[in-house]
């Protein structure tokens, strides 16, 4: 089946949420291409080497252990599906700065470095220190773009969607001795999974009780310098974890009084 699989997401094509284009678009091109198609690629009829690594109801986090000069770089693959929202409404949250430190719960502050578009943006983090150890930045472009062609699931309604960050290097913030540079690759693929059937052209009758929206998030992190691989191992599985849960509660939350959009 694997040529099968590879075919398929060869066709996957990513077209701009906003536009438009930019001084990063052929390197926002470059990561959205690679990461659409491998967030895409299973882990549970895969070649083996993704394990099952923590499963909470429709929460599942698969992880492949692998090391890179003696640092824990293991890919991380997550499954999720929340109630009452929408796949475009759970991209635009992640995406979205200004609710960000609502939820997220490995950063201390951050910053703008560069707003290129609408649906590009360049930050520089300070992460909170979750070892006795150098405190750890990171430097990332985050896109947000919708995917055409891309594998639907049973019962998919609208569009598939996706937030890319990836690490960079930007000359404001040179790589110092006080902190380590950490460095991620995340994708946030996003699809609207709808509970009853809906006949041709009523789409517009769809609540937000209608709708689910199915997550899958692909992280392959690099700490950069030297920390216990159980240690990072342990940390990694908690924090993706307890990232997933408070995303979906806060998403969730926040599209409550607004009017779904699909
Ligand atoms: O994706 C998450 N947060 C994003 C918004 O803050 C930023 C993140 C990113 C940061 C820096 C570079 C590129 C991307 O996407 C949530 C992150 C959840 C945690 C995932 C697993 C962390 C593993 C930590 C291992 C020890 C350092």
């Amino acid at each position: 089946a694997q040529p099968q699989i590879e075919a398929v997401l060869e066709d996957i094509v990513h077209k701009p949420y906003t536009g438009p284009e930019h001084k990063l678009t052929p390197l926002v091109n470059e990561h959205v291409g690679k990461y659409s198609k491998y967030v895409f690629e299973p882990v549970e009829s895969g070649d083996g080497n993704w394990q099952l690594a923590h499963e909470d109801g429709d929460m599942k986090v698969y992880r492949r252990e692998l090391e890179e000069d003696g640092v824990v770089v293991d890919p991380l693959k997550a499954q999720h599906i929340v109630k009452g929202l929408s796949a475009f409404e759970m991209c635009k949250y992640f995406f979205d700065k200004d609710t960000r430190l609502d939820w997220e719960g490995t950063v201390e502050s951050f910053k703008v470095l560069d707003k290129l578009a609408d649906d590009s943006v360049v930050f520089h983090q300070l992460h909170k220190r979750v070892w006795p150890s150098t405190q750890r930045e990171t430097v990332f472009c985050s896109h947000i773009c919708m995917l055409t062609n891309a594998p639907r699931p049973e019962n998919m309604v609208g569009h598939t969607w996706m937030v890319c960050n990836f690490s960079m290097e930007h000359p404001s913030v040179p790589i110092t001795s006080k902190m380590i540079r950490a460095t991620l690759n995340v994708g946030l693929v996003c699809q609207t999974i709808i509970n009853r059937q809906v006949e041709p052209g009523q789409e517009s009758s769809i609540t937000r009780d209608d709708v689910s929206c199915k997550i899958i998030y692909a992280a392959n992190v690099n700490p950069g310098g030297w920390a216990p691989p159980s240690v990072v191992r342990t940390i990694a599985k908690r924090e993706i974890t307890k990232f997933l849960k408070k995303i979906s509660s806060c998403a969730q939350k926040a599209v409550l009084e607004q009017p779904l959009t699909l």
